[in-house]
């Protein structure tokens, strides 16, 4: 019956548990059938009723990071019965988003912006004068591990303003999470001294009367000085002067409601850390924590993880190739490194992490890291495959150009799920990578049509003959039914194919949507068209030799990519021929200058024009032009 926070404020507090024990069912009933992101939310379902019982949203600004546990309090601010639509072609976002919702602060998808969005509501709050308003960040232990959240915790210790920076601490990120933070989270949870002390202080000041002769400040600073004793020489948090409260327990709802009844009145930065368990009140999901943080859809009784059955073998997938190709490689070279900023499920890295321990490492949320961090290694001579997600990669775009394009090291990049991701939407597709890798000086930037490619690619990279930074980007899931176990050869950087002559127009395609081309190709014969198809394979460096073939014999060409056509591939093809003269009718197909929102790959390809269809199209009408003409 819950519309919106104001419905769920008109209940006592004895029904909040039940209020949680449904919100928990209806989200496992609608995971299980529309599929989503599924433990996070569950972990935090006690924490999103007391959160909004407590405070005044949308007034106080609730900030969730990342947002893929944000799932209650979506249903809790109005969104209930659209709910099923989450992460579907037109329906809820997967994530919160400024436009959907006024109860959604921020827009997010990518992790550890929370404290400095949060802060910056403060502050402008603060300099309105607006100061009765309470601004939340809600952050995991992964999300926690990143540079940026240090950042905005470092300067939100220094500022007044009305900050609760809620640590939802799971020890999980989508892998177990990793690091000297974790270990400390722990202690401080498991410390006796630390939080005997603690709570006595806790419970003083819980009595303190506030309000009859013991004025605000008087209570204000006599806190201090009782937390400074407990605290500020063995809190992290203290002693960047964010006031620490917690650990509390993240599934007492009652709990929370009263500590955030107290927190509301304490002025000024504060952190409270909370123990939660990812997946809580599914048993399988608490048991198998990463493979229930996005399980697809499932039986919610039996917990039996619902697989599509094909008839025929299906391709594998470039994620699956990469993670057993590292393996082969790195047992033949032993000067390979494998490097991911907390995604060993998502990029296959696992497989050398579980095999070499001492030569895959995962670093934590920490892509600005894990890029500096190659940097470093490459020169001392290791080849390191730093393997980020497209998206991702955007973090840590500095890195690459200062530290290491400009200092000339062969670090390989991998970018995964580069193109349009899908169901995650816009803060997870790969749109700009090869817009921002192309324009940097001494960046090798490919993309493999296939599995086999990829594989050719990864070979070549870490041969001692490349002395240059190497991108080598693909997408998310499935590619083409290839062999892809047979032994890996080199390609000559640079260097396309041609996998088809014709007649009249030509397609020039990067990467995997050049199978789009084949497929559409293979239409139009019937049709008695026969466009010639070239696969560039790199966008940088240009194989000239072959564009100079293309532009003698035809004058009419499509390009194809799955990137911003804005800068891309397209205006690689454009800029050529504006060097050297040529003139000929190119469409660019590719990322328009838009936000793609989120859907099924497929569906978004048609929305954008890049599938076979609109290949097909394209063919037609630049060819009936020429005819007509
Ligand atoms: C910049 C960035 N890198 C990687 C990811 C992928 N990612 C999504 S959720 C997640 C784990 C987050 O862990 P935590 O903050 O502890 O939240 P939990 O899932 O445990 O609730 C990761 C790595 C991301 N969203 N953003």
């Amino acid at each position: 019956m819950i519309d919106s926070p104001d419905d769920l404020k008109k209940l006592s507090k004895d029904q909040m548990q039940q209020v949680v024990n449904e919100l928990r069912q209806y989200i496992i009933d609608v995971v299980s059938v529309y599929g989503g992101h599924f433990g996070a939310s569950l972990g935090v379902v006690e924490l999103s009723v007391a959160l909004h019982y407590v405070f005044n949203t949308p007034y106080d600004k609730l900030v969730w990071d990342v947002g893929h546990q944000a799932y209650g309090h979506k249903i809790l601010t109005g969104r209930r019965d659209q709910f099923p639509s989450n992460r579907k072609y037109g329906g809820l976002s997967g994530f919160p988003k400024i436009s959907e919702s006024e109860y959604d602060a921020f827009g997010v998808g990518h992790s550890s912006t929370s404290i400095s969005a949060a802060l910056g509501m403060a502050m402008a709050s603060h300099y309105k004068g607006e100061h009765d308003r309470q601004h939340i960040a809600v952050i995991g232990d992964g999300a926690m591990t990143a540079g940026l959240a240090f950042e905005a915790m470092n300067h939100a210790g220094i500022e007044k303003s009305n900050v609760l920076i809620i640590l939802n601490d799971n020890c999980m990120s989508i892998d177990p999470n990793v690091g000297a933070l974790k270990e400390y989270l722990t202690d401080i949870t498991t410390s006796h001294t630390y939080n005997d002390l603690r709570d006595n202080v806790w419970k003083l000041l819980g009595k303190l009367p506030v309000g009859k002769n013991f004025s605000r400040e008087m209570a204000s600073k006599l806190e201090a000085s009782l937390k400074g004793i407990v605290s500020k020489s063995s809190n992290l948090f203290e002693a960047l002067q964010l006031r620490y409260f917690g650990p509390v327990d993240g599934h007492n709802v009652h709990k929370l409601i009263d500590t955030f009844a107290d927190l509301k009145d304490i002025p000024g930065p504060k952190l409270l850390h909370i123990k939660t368990v990812k997946g809580k009140g599914y048993e399988l999901a608490e048991k198998d924590q990463t493979k229930w943080h996005a399980p697809g859809l499932f039986d919610k009784v039996t917990g039996e993880i619902l697989k599509k059955t094909y008839e025929t073998p299906q391709p594998p997938k470039y994620q699956d190739v990469f993670g057993h190709t590292m393996i082969e490689l790195a047992e033949a070279n032993p000067k390979i490194i494998g490097i991911t900023p907390a995604m060993p499920s998502g990029s296959s890295l696992k497989y050398m992490m579980e095999k070499m321990p001492d030569r895959a490492f995962d670093v934590g949320i920490c892509e600005q890291h894990a890029v500096t961090l190659s940097a470093g290694m490459a020169t001392n001579g290791l080849k390191v495959f730093c393997n980020i997600y497209s998206s991702f990669m955007q973090r840590a775009y500095d890195m690459v150009i200062h530290d290491v394009a400009i200092q000339k090291l062969p670090v390989i990049f991998c970018l995964d799920r580069a193109g349009l991701v899908g169901d995650d939407g816009p803060t997870h597709h790969g749109c700009y990578d090869i817009a921002y890798m192309r324009c940097i000086p001494h960046m090798i930037v490919s993309a493999p049509m296939n599995e086999t490619e990829l594989r050719d690619l990864m070979y070549t990279a870490q041969l001692d003959s490349n002395e240059l930074p190497f991108v080598i980007r693909y997408p998310r899931g499935e590619g083409v039914l290839v062999d892809w176990k047979k032994p890996m050869k080199e390609i000559q950087i640079g260097t396309g194919r041609k996998l088809k002559d014709g007649e009249g127009i030509a397609i020039l395609s990067f990467g995997h949507p050049g199978n789009f081309v084949t497929s559409a190709i293979r239409d139009l014969k019937k049709e008695g068209l026969d466009p010639a198809h070239y696969d560039m394979r790199f966008v940088k460096p240009l194989d000239e030799a072959m564009l100079h073939e293309v532009f003698s014999k035809f004058d009419k060409v499509i390009t194809v990519e799955d990137g911003t056509i804005v800068g891309g591939f397209g205006s690689a093809i454009l800029e050529f021929m504006n060097e050297h003269g040529y003139k000929a009718d190119v469409k660019m197909l590719g990322i328009p200058d838009r936000l793609v929102e989120h859907g099924t790959p497929k569906q978004l390809y048609e929305e954008i024009g890049i599938d076979a269809e609109a290949i097909k199209a394209n063919v037609r009408k630049m060819v009936s032009v020429s005819l007509i003409v």
